[in-house]
């Protein structure tokens, strides 16, 4: 990272509009990357975070057998992962593109060490949602979701990197499933391994078809994922909460929005029990008090 670099992450505020072809190139393609989206000491503490909760899951054998982690609902788990929340040069991506009835629902650390022993070919092809996938009879589904990926290790083919097949979230079936166990897995057509740096982040929407892979290299794979969604959705991940019931009073009240709170049921819907839209939810408060609520998108009024 340059220092030009490390300005320009440092100089947004999270509340910048991103721009009309930004939007263009998400909705066209299902997902954008973000180039040097980390500032440069946000990238070691959030390295050294991640390296002390899996050191912690290691000692209380919470790693898979290949040594992997795959940790759902990590807020918890440090103080610092909340600025993740609303970092700036992602958060603005989240809410131009979800609006500010959000929260996330489910966000998960990923760390995998270079693997040791061959692993067979598999499917792992999804949209993700699950049941969100079945339950809406849409010829193209809506969004619901998205995610945001910090990445923490260089990746390319082999690193273990997300494989995606950009433009396909508005398709709802992916050919090539392999029928049975044992029968060929192919590469559908249109994959690419997302090419990214140690970093960078990149934003994908939950119909994107994408696939995890093996990781190959001498390095060890680092990815930060934090899902958002609307606040009528429940949430996916367990044990969201801190052993502390106080841990969150230092967190902003947009952080702790995004976290999943709110004073009642009807307020996850926007609205106060009188069924009038609550102007004091915090993101809307805060794109409110910024003009930013200029009605471009129905999610932005
Ligand atoms: O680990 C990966 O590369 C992909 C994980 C995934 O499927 C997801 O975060 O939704
Ligand atoms: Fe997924």
């Amino acid at each position: 990272m340059t220092i030009d670099d490390d300005v320009r992450a440092v100089s947004s505020t999270g509340y910048e509009r991103i721009s009309k072809s930004e939007r263009e190139q998400f909705q066209e393609q299902g997902w954008l990357l973000i180039p040097n989206a980390l500032e440069s000491t946000m990238q070691k503490r959030l390295v050294r975070a991640v390296d002390k909760v899996y050191q912690e899951e290691a000692n209380a054998g919470g790693l898979r057998a290949d040594k992997s982690l795959h940790l759902l609902g990590f807020f918890a788990r440090d103080p610092m992962f909340a600025e993740l929340l609303d970092y700036p040069s992602t958060f603005r991506y989240v809410w131009s593109l979800l609006g500010w009835n959000i929260y996330s629902h489910h966000n998960h650390i990923d760390v995998n060490p270079p693997i040791t022993e061959p692993v067979a070919p598999f499917w792992n092809w999804h949209q993700d949602g699950y049941r969100q996938n079945s339950d809406i009879d849409a010829a193209v589904r809506p969004m619901l979701s998205l995610k945001v990926c910090f990445v923490l290790s260089d990746l390319g083919k082999g690193s273990g990197a997300t494989q995606i097949i950009p433009g396909s979230h508005l398709n709802n079936e992916l050919a090539g499933r392999p029928a049975k166990p044992g029968d060929p897995v192919i590469t559908p057509p249109g994959a690419v391994s997302i090419e990214a740096k140690a970093g960078d982040a990149f934003i994908f929407d939950r119909r994107l078809w994408h696939s995890r892979s093996v990781n190959v290299s001498s390095v060890t794979r680092k990815l930060v994922f934090v899902g958002y969604t609307h606040r009528w959705i429940r949430p996916l991940d367990e044990e969201r909460y801190h052993p502390d019931p106080h841990w969150q009073r230092i967190l902003t009240p947009v952080q702790q929005q995004l976290l999943g709170n709110g004073p009642d049921h009807a307020n996850f819907w926007g609205v106060r029990q009188d069924g009038w839209i609550d102007n004091d939810i915090p993101l809307r408060a805060e794109l409110r008090a910024r003009g930013l609520l200029d009605g471009s998108e129905p999610y932005l009024r």
